[in-house]
């Protein structure tokens, strides 16, 4: 759904980010982060990319199901190939220029969606592969539980609400974003926002314990352990503090929204009034964050 969201960003990008992000990605990806935010999940399943198709998500090894809902940094993405690692991993690399324009532009590409991604509450959930395996009805049709979160219900409440334009939506997104007009404030949407401050091991989180609570072979070395996987991993990664803030608070929808009472058609009736609200912040967010991410990157 980073898409959608994407079309967002434009809007709240320095003259100078937008400049760079104009010319970044080129005519090619219509020198606009909405066009470019599909291309991670275009090019995953090609041969070249494949090394890609884990870093779309975070297994979050909770319980939905029991309304328990957690995000560990080294229970989740201890080997490092995770969206989270992805989004440190590629925040280094769109301000390293001697990687060339090329990469730099594909590491824009990657944190345009990754970003997205990281607000899709199935996208931080093991149960499953993240839904993908619990079978769902929506508008008669039988999918499955992510699916729908991904895309069905965004159609539905697209064509519902907004005339099925995705412009009218992402219109009326940034127009609530400047009027404040969500459940929590957008002020406190970017209570993190720091490219910089590193993930530390003593971090408490929702349950009371701590990040460091999941094994003496992962708590001897972070940084070490946190490299990305296949041929990136000669390279240590330092997870950041911020998208673990962030994906913590996309977990808490799963036993909120997602997961309690799935009966009947999902798309239609309360599933989807309770699914509507979450879907609205998460992309208005996602959108806002991902601006003043790059902002404070390319424009500090
Ligand atoms: N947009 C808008 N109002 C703004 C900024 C942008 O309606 N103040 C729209 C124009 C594009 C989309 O948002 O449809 C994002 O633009 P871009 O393609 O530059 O990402
Ligand atoms: N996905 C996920 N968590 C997993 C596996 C997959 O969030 N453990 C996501 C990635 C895609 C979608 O589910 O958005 C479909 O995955 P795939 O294309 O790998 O079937
Ligand atoms: N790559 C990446 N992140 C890294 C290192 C490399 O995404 N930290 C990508 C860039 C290339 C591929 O992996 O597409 C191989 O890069 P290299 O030959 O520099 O290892
Ligand atoms: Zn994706
Ligand atoms: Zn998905």
């Amino acid at each position: 759904w980073g898409a959608d969201g994407h079309r967002t960003v434009g809007c709240f990008l320095t003259p100078k980010t937008l400049s760079f992000v104009q010319t970044s990605l080129g005519t090619a990806f219509n020198r606009s982060l909405g066009t470019a935010a599909t291309w991670a999940d275009d090019v995953k399943n090609q041969a070249a990319f494949t090394w890609s198709k884990n870093l779309h998500f975070v297994d979050a090894e909770d319980s939905p199901t029991t309304n328990s809902c957690s995000v560990h940094e080294l229970r989740d993405c201890g080997n490092g190939v995770c969206v989270l690692a992805a989004i440190a991993n590629y925040t280094t690399r769109l301000v390293t220029p001697s990687l060339g324009t090329e990469q730099v532009s594909e590491a824009l590409r990657f944190l345009d969606h990754f970003i997205g991604d990281l607000s899709q509450p199935l996208h931080v959930e093991a149960i499953e592969a993240g839904g993908n395996g619990i079978t769902v009805t929506c508008q008669g049709r039988s999918t499955n539980l992510h699916a729908i979160w991904d895309t069905n219900m965004l159609d539905v409440h697209l064509n519902t609400s907004f005339g099925g334009s995705i412009a009218t939506y992402t219109n009326n997104l940034v127009a609530r974003i400047k009027a404040d007009n969500f459940s929590v404030p957008v002020s406190n949407w970017l209570s993190c926002t720091s490219t910089t401050e590193p993930f530390t091991v003593v971090d408490p989180n929702p349950n009371g314990k701590r990040d460091d609570d999941f094994g003496a072979d992962i708590r001897r070395d972070i940084r070490g352990l946190l490299g990305l996987g296949h041929g990136l991993d000669k390279r240590a990664i330092t997870p950041l503090a911020c998208p673990l803030v962030w994906a913590r608070e996309s977990n808490l929808f799963d036993c909120a929204t997602v997961f309690p009472v799935r009966t009947g058609d999902l798309c239609t009736g309360t599933y989807l009034a309770n699914a509507i609200p979450v879907i609205d912040i998460q992309i208005a967010r996602s959108g806002l964050r991902l601006a003043t991410w790059l902002n404070e990157l390319l424009d500090p």
